[in-house]
């Protein structure tokens, strides 16, 4: 596995800068990326829903206009966004997961969704380093949080997955904050309903596959082993990012691989950058549908110091964003942030850490958006220009 992954990395090192070209280059499209694009547009429903229609229009939901009021009024969603919980009209839900039950040392990541959204206050809509107005190409909006039964994993795995299938089947694409990590594997349970297996694609300094621990097979340490067993994921489509740190057994590791997933360790990515892994990953997810789960403990102490499990010696948010920025051109259907602690977060260091890679999420899912809508727009035109002949 680990020599596929490599020649995955070593032959897209040169390739990665060829994309970037041909990205920037693509100006015509040929018939053949038209049929490529109807089918596309049809199956990706969230995106479609908007590009498919040719709608030029601003999104339907919009934040609260910080230009009008101050970013520190108001009271507090996801980057000011309206808080509403029917799905017409909307691309993106955003959504909180209180949950904790499922930690397996320091406790507290209940709190981790309305600390987030207080620090996401600070947010703009324009993200320079993907070129993106995110609020201008997406019609997002803060459901607020979905249910969960304190102290009960099962229970709340039943409450969320109710929640969140209808989110999926409304055609949305769904980005949720926790909550420990348990709590994706109830994400993942709903959104398989409505996309089949998926990728994943997981920012980690632990791989979370455990078979079980003090005997109980669903806690944070488990999620993407049940996972995998629940046929939800597509492990050889996927990839795991950032491990590190000490483990019970040499075996720990070999785990995730003989489950299938491609691993990236902190050690592997510190030679990488980031326009290599984005090609890398573009190449092991393919067109797949896709869900990205990021564990704030894959950041360094230091720079998320307000989580459960933290592992000493990972990446800056400086070098972690410059690899969420290269997952481009990726089928998201999904994603969240995970195991924020506040009671240990310093000057909400970690909370803002976390709204940033939701923002990067959300930049990801808008830059596609964008892409697809120049692609439709230049293939009407060529239709038209053939109707015309
Ligand atoms: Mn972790």
């Amino acid at each position: 596995m680990m020599t596929t992954l490599r020649s995955h990395i070593v032959g897209f090192t040169l390739v990665a800068a060829l994309l970037s070209v041909c990205h920037i280059a693509a100006a015509a499209v040929s018939g053949d990326q038209c049929k490529a694009q109807e089918t596309q547009a049809v199956a990706i429903n969230a995106y479609g829903r908007r590009l498919s229609i040719d709608d030029e229009s601003t999104p339907f939901y919009q934040p609260t206009d910080s230009l009008a009021s101050p970013r520190f009024s108001g009271v507090r969603t996801y980057a000011r966004l309206p808080h509403v919980t029917s799905m017409e009209g909307v691309d993106v839900a955003v959504f909180g997961i209180p949950f904790d039950t499922g930690a397996s040392f320091k406790i507290g990541q209940r709190y981790g969704p309305e600390s987030v959204r207080s620090a996401s206050h600070l947010l703009r809509p324009y993200n320079p380093d993907v070129n993106v107005t995110v609020f201008g190409a997406l019609s997002c909006v803060d459901f607020g949080d979905v249910s969960v039964v304190p102290g009960y994993i099962q229970a709340s795995y039943a409450a969320m997955e109710k929640d969140i299938t209808e989110l999926a089947e409304a055609g949305v694409v769904t980005l949720g904050f926790g909550g420990d990590h348990s709590v994706t594997l109830g994400e993942l349970r709903a959104l398989a309903k409505v996309h089949g297996p998926m990728s994943l694609v997981h920012f980690d300094s632990h791989s979370d596959v455990w078979d079980s621990y003090f005997g109980k097979k669903y806690n944070h340490g488990t999620p993407f082993r049940r996972a995998v067993e629940e046929g939800l994921l597509l492990p050889s489509k996927s990839i795991q990012i950032g491990m590190r740190g000490p483990l019970y057994s040499a075996t720990d590791r070999k785990d995730a691989t003989d489950l299938g997933f491609n691993v990236l360790t902190t050690s592997d990515l510190a030679s990488l950058k980031p326009l290599v892994l984005g090609a890398a990953v573009r190449r092991i997810v393919g067109a797949s549908p896709a869900f990205l789960s990021f564990d704030v403990d894959f950041f360094d102490p230091a720079y998320a110091p307000g989580t459960g499990t933290p592992e000493v010696g990972g990446p800056s948010t400086q070098v972690g964003l410059g690899y969420l920025r290269a997952l481009r051109d990726i089928n998201w259907v999904g994603g969240d942030v995970v195991e924020v602690l506040p009671a240990l977060d310093h000057g909400q260091i970690t909370a803002h850490a976390a709204a940033q890679v939701g923002f990067e999420f959300l930049s990801l899912v808008a830059a596609r958006a964008e892409a697809l809508r120049t692609v439709r727009a230049e293939c009407d035109a060529l239709r038209k220009d053939k109707e015309e002949l």
